[in-house]
């Protein structure tokens, strides 16, 4: 019997293209075996050999000392924060940021911490914007203690924040006392589509929350890094949330075969989300720089999503009039060329 929420697709017909999310991935035959075979230990003693070698290799990756496996990106984000951040003091982040809109109120929720935001186009980062909001140190108002930004944007359509705008946040940050967190869940689309190396990103900012479960295709996982201090005290944030995984080198494993696997071909999933904007020109709201396409209809969205459904593609509603389509690891050419043809008829 089908779940609640899955697909209403009868079985032996031609398998859904699934453009809901690039988190619906079904780990590969390479990946699962890299899995099976992955050395294990306990990771709250810190012995677990796969973790500590993801660990050491993502902090590599983004000229960072240390990192810490997390079990989610919100999880991570949420950490995060509270290294850079003390109860009754306040976060920067754009309207539309993942922070804000789906983590449930955590910062809020769990760590007494406050979140101002700031309108942008498509999540788009514009120092200008932020810097009057900036709240500095008195006696009197709220601190405005970290600037949270989200590369790529998930809302803004899979935009990428400018690499000279994230120069120049840092160099105001260094001269206003403020912390710089990324919210990187798909940082690696940001890096192949602008070829900025990731520890160009990585020297931006204080925290980055890094996804492995997203674009690289990986089935659960995500990465903090920063300084060794902060990831020393990041531990015992994420033991207090639950975090703390036991003979997790197996999620690990694949979080390493993706890393070393599922990067460069990235490019694809841009290309295939190119193909879809194309084939949609009157309703595409942006035209996609990485793997997400979004879609503003004259009409109702969850109608459409039903009726695409009917016809074997799946999508999102991120609001009454607003489609996301997302491409990723399960979806290629063909799947990208059948949804095109699909939601092109059924807007026609
Ligand atoms: N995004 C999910 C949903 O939560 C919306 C998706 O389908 O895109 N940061 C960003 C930018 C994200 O897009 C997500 C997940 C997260 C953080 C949180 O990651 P998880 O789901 O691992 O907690």
């Amino acid at each position: 019997m089908a779940s609640a929420g899955s697909p209403s697709v009868a079985v032996g017909v031609t398998r859904p293209v699934d453009l809901r999310s690039d988190t619906v991935t079904k780990p590969t035959a390479a990946m699962r075996r890299a899995m099976a075979e992955a050395e294990v230990g306990d990771d709250v003693y810190v012995e677990d050999p796969t973790v500590n070698a993801l660990e050491a290799e993502v902090a590599a990756l983004f000229g960072h000392e240390a990192a810490l496996f997390v079990p989610s990106g919100t999880m991570g984000n949420q950490i995060c924060l509270r290294l850079l951040a003390e109860p009754g003091q306040e976060i920067l982040c754009d309207s539309d940021a993942h922070i804000v809109t789906y983590e449930m109120g955590a910062a809020a929720a769990l760590f007494g911490l406050g979140t101002r935001t700031v309108l942008g186009a498509r999540g788009r980062f514009e120092l200008d914007a932020y810097v009057p909001q900036v709240r500095p140190p008195d006696w009197h108002t709220v601190r405005t203690a970290v600037i949270a930004v989200e590369n790529t944007h998930n809302r803004g359509g899979g935009s990428v924040q400018p690499i000279e705008e994230l120069k120049a946040l840092r160099a105001h940050a260094d001269e206003a006392d403020l912390s710089l967190h990324c919210d990187g869940a798909r940082i690696w689309n940001a890096h192949v589509a602008t070829g900025t190396g990731l520890a160009e990103y990585g020297a931006v900012f204080d925290t980055l929350s890094v996804c492995l479960s997203k674009g690289l295709g990986a089935p659960v996982g995500s990465v903090i890094v920063s300084s060794s201090d902060r990831i020393a005290a990041a531990r015992i944030l994420r033991k207090r949330l639950g975090g703390g995984m036991r003979q997790a080198g197996i999620l690990a494993a694949a979080g390493r075969h993706a890393l070393h696997h599922h990067i460069e071909r990235l490019a694809d999933d841009h290309a295939r989300a190119r193909t879809l904007a194309a084939a949609l020109p009157g309703v595409v709201v942006n035209d996609p720089e990485t793997n997400i396409v979004v879609l503003e209809l004259d009409g109702d969205a969850h109608a459409l999503a039903a009726a695409a459904r009917d016809d074997g593609v799946l999508v999102s509603v991120v609001s009454p009039t607003r489609i996301r389509l997302v491409t990723h690891l399960d979806v290629d050419d063909d799947g990208a060329d059948r949804a095109a043809g699909v939601l092109s008829g059924l807007l026609d």
